[in-house]
């Protein structure tokens, strides 16, 4: 029988949208040595779109979907294009077969899966399991389609939206985590039942071998534990299962075993509904190999605000974290004993004439490579030379370039200035915001 490779490199196929997912999967295609590639995008195509394109010998049309899509033998959907759209509803009626990005990049990647949805807190939860789980990769809705990792040997989190689930086939995560179901995106599904069918979707493919994570003081949620032929754990604020809260202490119940965590007090996450988020990752790591010591570090650790040490994208196995709040050398202190992997430190902003030898043991002990730039640059370049390589840059684009250049798989690279903005930028806001716009637009 032919391997789905096979399968699928011989067929003609059109590729629907020209976003991430779309560029992703004709990029994925491509490198399987699919040779009839067609892309119709709805809008108009950016020039760099179309010379990659070109470039790639891939055929493409733009400003609508035309019937040049139905001389493909197989379509590939992006997550955003509404399957009831009435032009892919004709392509089901002439029996075209359809899936989604997802579905396209699962088939090629050779690991383990947790796969999380819901309706809130979904990005939190894939952030928290990929701090407890070292060697998971998040990807999936949270910014980096699945597709790009294709042929790698990893475990993966991923998010995962009900856009993505409608276009499944094979779709098996051996971990899915169901955190809440609440109104959303009613403007794409004609219906709720329509949006609770497609979250379902995340354990239609598993089996008793597989987990599914269940949140139990949401009555849709657990009703989700009555079709399920996965094995099904639950967290709850309510009562005592598989992880819960007790006598103020974060407890995982499993096997017969009660695991204390951390104290309520104690996590950086504020708000119930980080609870169950906190609750939901740690079960989720703990049945998928996750060390006690490291869930509960990333319990104590995780601040899931914006610009305090705030998880951006990971890229060839290197964390990239946005900590623009930093704006004094303690809380990049703080900041580097978060992590304890080699970090690359990107340090610098406006001159304030403050003390930066308090940094100097822990960036001895923890950062691998400095990266300064700013008002400060001179002042901090003599307090941190000859103690890590240095390198100084003119701007933060630079910076990102340089720690990528320099950065190896397994690396956090930190943008912890450890000053004030305000010699390039408006506020840290503006400067976390660039940073992270800096990290996203870096093309793999
Ligand atoms: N397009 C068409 N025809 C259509 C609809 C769209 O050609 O009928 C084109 C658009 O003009 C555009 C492209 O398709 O050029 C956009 O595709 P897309 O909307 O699928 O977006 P991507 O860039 O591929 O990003 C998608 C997810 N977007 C959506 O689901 C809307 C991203 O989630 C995700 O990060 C990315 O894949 C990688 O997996 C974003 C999102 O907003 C964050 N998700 C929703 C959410 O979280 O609420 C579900």
């Amino acid at each position: 029988m032919k391997s789905f490779k096979e399968s699928i490199i011989s067929k003609k196929i059109a590729v629907i949208g020209a976003g991430r997912s779309g560029l992703a999967a004709v990029k994925l295609l491509k490198k399987l040595g699919a040779r009839h590639i067609f892309l119709s995008e709805r809008d108009i195509l950016s020039e760099s779109t179309k010379v990659f394109l070109q470039k790639n010998g891939v055929q493409w049309e733009e400003g609508g979907h035309t019937s040049r899509v139905f001389n493909a033998d197989v379509v590939i959907l992006s997550p955003g294009v509404n399957v009831h759209n009435p032009f892919i509803s004709r392509l089901k009626e002439v029996s075209i077969p359809i899936f989604g990005e997802l579905e396209l990049g699962y088939r090629f990647i050779d690991g383990k899966i947790v796969a999380v949805t819901g309706t809130n807190g979904k990005s939190t939860v894939v952030s928290l399991i990929a701090n407890m789980l070292k060697d998971y990769i998040p990807a999936g809705n949270i910014g980096a389609p699945l597709s790009n990792f294709a042929g790698m040997k990893k475990n993966f989190v991923l998010e995962v939206s009900s856009f993505q689930l409608m276009s499944i086939q094979s779709f098996r995560p051996d971990i899915a985590v169901v955190l809440n179901i609440d109104q959303d995106h009613l403007d794409w599904h004609p219906t709720i039942e329509e949006y609770i069918q497609a979250k379902k979707r995340i354990y239609e493919n598993q089996g008793p071998e597989d987990i599914l994570i269940l949140n139990l003081d949401d009555p849709i949620t657990k009703s989700f534990g009555e079709d399920a032929r996965s094995r099904v754990f639950y967290f709850s604020l309510k009562e005592k299962t598989n992880a819960y809260i007790d006598e103020d202490v974060l407890r995982l119940y499993i096997y017969g075993r009660v695991y204390p965590l951390v104290k309520v007090s104690e996590l950086k996450l504020v708000g119930v509904h980080n609870l169950y988020n906190a609750l939901a990752s740690s079960l989720a790591s703990f049945l998928a190999g996750a060390k006690l010591d490291d869930i509960k570090r990333t319990l104590l650790n995780f601040s899931g605000l914006p610009h305090r040490i705030e998880f951006v994208r990971e890229i060839r196995g290197v964390k990239f974290f946005n900590d623009s709040k930093a704006t004094n050398p303690h809380a990049v202190i703080w900041a580097l004993k978060s992590f304890d992997t080699d970090v690359i430190l990107i340090l610098g902003g406006k001159e304030k004439h403050l003390d930066y030898s308090t940094l100097i043991n822990d960036v001895r002990k923890r950062a691998k490579i400095l990266i300064i730039f700013g008002e400060n640059a001179p002042s901090l370049e003599k307090t941190f030379s000859g103690l890590v390589p240095l390198y100084r840059v003119n701007s933060l684009k630079e910076a990102v370039d340089k720690a990528l250049e320099i950065a190896e798989s397994g690396d956090i690279v930190l943008f912890s200035p450890g000053t004030s903005s305000f010699d390039m930028f408006k506020n840290y806001k503006e400067r976390g915001e660039r940073f992270k716009n800096e990290v996203r637009r870096i093309n793999l």
